[in-house]
């Protein structure tokens, strides 16, 4: 069946942060309406597509209610594929330089949402995704700090879990807010300052120290698993190309007063690891870093996930490469960093035909749409990284919640490499 646009719109709105973007509207000649609102990130990695054109916001939205609504206007598509390559047409620089990727990720998941209503289907189910899918696993951010705190709470950026013997995605979330919760009761008891102050994410912003830090962190697992038997991983995103100063080659925590060295800092993270037990850590070294992403993996990657995220910036070209190094063994995938889903969708692919996990995650400036839940849906994503609490990243897993109640499930993915 094909999907015929009568006419895009865009509105220029905020993000959780506050920062601009446009709300895209696509409207068929059924006069259904698909809508979405691109997200946008605070620590962001130097090879992400640019979120907006030459001139900024409302040079975006000129784009989108003048020159693509022109051509857009009468154009039919049957698949999210052919959407997408339009709009690779349209841009016609290969990477969204023109577009931006608040333009094109936009119009890209407001003509799934669109196909998706047009064909009275989930939107999971538009993009590939099994009748009754596997869930991933909630990964959630409970303490927080680098440039989601202005760099005035821990220096790793974040401390998040994920539950690991729940068995639905419903049981599995509940659980995450109910460790969120802990965790504020413990940092009430340990740290005089806490305030209840949170970051971008919501992740409880402290003065402890980040060793302090993962200590409260293993209290509230431990109370949780007590009270309710429901067991966590632990993991962190250091987002190590924000601590990273390219001039004197270091890495620089800025509260703790330490700068580290690239051979210092692996150290580091192992010393972490096995410190803190995590099972899961993104982008424990800088961007351009492959080599020693593909260290750590040697040292670590049997039980310990190495995720990259700047390092990837969900780009094909650049996954095809680490995954050919071994550069880690897992990926985050994030829409908005290459601009549409069948981009995203293909990286997703590629990285888990690899056996590198797949993780769905949300940017630091969210927006209040569901979507993100049915592109994790659709690739067979292992985690869902997105905080368990504020109102635009729950409306995401209380979309996974609602499918799962609507379509059943085949179960949550395993946790191949938690201990
Ligand atoms: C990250 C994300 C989300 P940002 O680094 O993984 O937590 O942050 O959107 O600021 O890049
Ligand atoms: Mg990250």
């Amino acid at each position: 069946m094909e999907i015929e646009i009568a006419r895009v719109d865009a509105v220029v709105t905020y993000d959780s942060r506050g920062r601009p973007t446009l709300d895209v509207m696509m409207v068929s000649s059924n006069g259904n309406v698909g809508r979405y609102a691109s997200p946008s990130g605070a620590s962001v990695g130097v090879y992400e597509a640019p979120p907006l054109p030459d001139g900024g916001i409302l040079a975006a939205r000129k784009l989108v209610v003048e020159e693509v609504n022109r051509i857009l206007r009468g154009f039919r598509y049957s698949s999210q594929e052919e959407f997408d390559s339009m709009l690779r047409r349209i841009d016609g620089t290969g990477r969204y330089e023109r577009l931006g990727s608040v333009v094109s990720l936009g119009l890209s998941f407001a003509a799934a949402d669109l196909a998706s209503k047009e064909l009275g289907i989930p939107m999971y189910r538009w993009l590939g995704g099994p009748e009754k899918p596997v869930f991933p696993r909630p990964l959630c951010n409970v303490l927080g700090g680098g440039k989601h705190a202005l760099n005035r709470s821990i220096d790793i950026q974040e401390i998040l879990v994920t539950p690991l013997n729940p068995p639905s995605y419903r049981d599995a979330y509940v659980s995450a807010v109910e460790l969120h919760r802990e965790v504020a009761k413990v940092l009430s008891e340990k740290d005089h300052f806490f305030n209840g102050g949170r970051n971008d994410e919501g992740a409880w912003v402290t003065t402890l120290s980040d060793e302090e830090a993962f200590e409260a962190v293993w209290e509230a697992v431990d109370r949780v698993r007590s009270d309710l038997g429901v067991k966590f991983a632990v993991g962190v995103d250091m987002a190590a190309s924000s601590m990273w100063d390219p001039n004197d080659k270091l890495y620089i925590y800025r509260r703790n007063g330490l700068y580290m060295d690239r051979e210092e800092q692996i150290e580091y993270v192992v010393e972490l690891v096995r410190k803190y037990g995590l099972s899961y850590v993104e982008d424990p070294l800088h961007e351009d870093d492959f080599p020693g992403f593909s260290l750590l993996v040697k040292r670590l990657g049997k039980n310990v996930l190495i995720v990259g995220d700047d390092l990837y910036v969900t780009n094909l070209s650049r996954i095809k490469l680490g995954l050919s190094e071994r550069a880690g063994n897992g990926v985050i995938i994030k829409p908005n960093q290459v601009g549409d889903i069948t981009h995203s969708m293909e990286s997703a692919r590629e990285a888990s035909k690899a056996g590198f996990a797949v993780v769905v995650s949300h940017r630091s400036g969210e927006t209040p749409y569901p979507h993100l839940a049915h592109l994790a849906l659709a690739v067979g994503a292992d985690l869902f990284k997105v905080s368990p609490v504020y109102g635009e990243r729950v409306v995401k897993h209380n979309e996974l919640v609602r499918m799962e109640d609507l379509y059943g499930s085949e179960g949550l993915k395993p946790m191949r490499w938690a201990g």
